[in-house]
């Protein structure tokens, strides 16, 4: 059996995911079987409501482990994807020290957080409750998404916040916040991504960031990078698609 989530997470492994935002068991077992070390079941765009979101974790077998990106963060959605037996949350927007310790809270039982007790598949419907009690805290993972220059600004008081295990740079809303929107090759988004992943590195704090294929993927993880996250799952079936199209109906428009 190997490691908890967690554990591979913080000891610098590199592990690769893919994103996931169609409502779809079977998508999320096909990804996990295909080797995948972790899903980013994202909750934040798209369409997907806490029931689809259990059923994608309930799809997925180990070592794959799946982490859900919260809307917001609030007690509600952070209980709510944990519940499902998620191994932890990514947490968008974490703009500042007190974003990344409202996440930790939720996360966490008490006495380290306050975190909502009750029956759910994580603990397996009340069955193995005091397992799941002891070991919640020291498995679940919370992810600070970075992805505003404000962040970028407070990137060394996020990573103070005990229990921020890793933070994941989202480039598009970065580059947004800097008015440049979908311009990810722009120098300043360039130079404030660098600027993440830097303090990161001197805190000692695994970083992540997400990559259209695998090319780009390739080129962070030789930057440093050890969360990574590649391609969408519309994205990817759309390209096969198109590809399929483009080589047997070559006139098509
Ligand atoms: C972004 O690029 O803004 C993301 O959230 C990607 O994960
Ligand atoms: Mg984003």
């Amino acid at each position: 059996m190997s490691a908890p989530f967690r554990e591979r997470l913080r000891r610098g492994d590199r592990l690769v995911g893919t994103l996931l935002g169609l409502p779809s068991p079977e998508l999320a077992e096909i990804a996990a079987d295909a080797g995948f070390d972790w899903l980013f079941i994202d909750m934040e765009h798209g369409a997907l409501e806490a029931r689809d979101v259990l059923r994608m974790v309930q799809a997925v077998r180990e070592p794959a482990a799946c982490l859900v990106r919260i809307p917001e963060t609030s007690e509600m959605w952070i209980k709510k994807a944990l519940d499902t037996g998620a191994a932890g949350i990514i947490v968008p927007h974490v703009n500042g020290a007190e974003d990344a310790a409202r996440a930790v809270h939720w996360s966490k039982y008490p006495p380290e957080g306050g975190r909502s007790v009750g029956f759910s598949r994580a603990n397996r419907y009340g069955v193995r409750f005091r397992e799941n009690v002891g070991t919640a805290n020291a498995e679940t993972v919370v992810v600070a998404q970075v992805e505003h220059i404000d962040g970028v600004r407070a990137i060394e008081a996020i990573l103070a916040v005990p229990g921020v295990d890793a933070v994941f740079i989202g480039p598009y809303d970065l580059s947004a916040s800097l008015n440049k929107t979908g311009r990810l090759e722009e120098r300043e988004v360039q130079d404030a991504i660098r600027a993440v992943a830097a303090a990161c590195a001197r805190a000692r704090i695994p970083v992540g960031i997400f990559s259209g294929g695998a090319a780009g993927a390739l080129q962070a993880i030789e930057a440093g990078y050890t969360l990574i996250c590649v391609g969408v799952d519309s994205g990817l079936y759309a390209e096969a698609a198109a590809g399929i199209v483009r080589a047997l109906k070559p006139r098509n428009p």
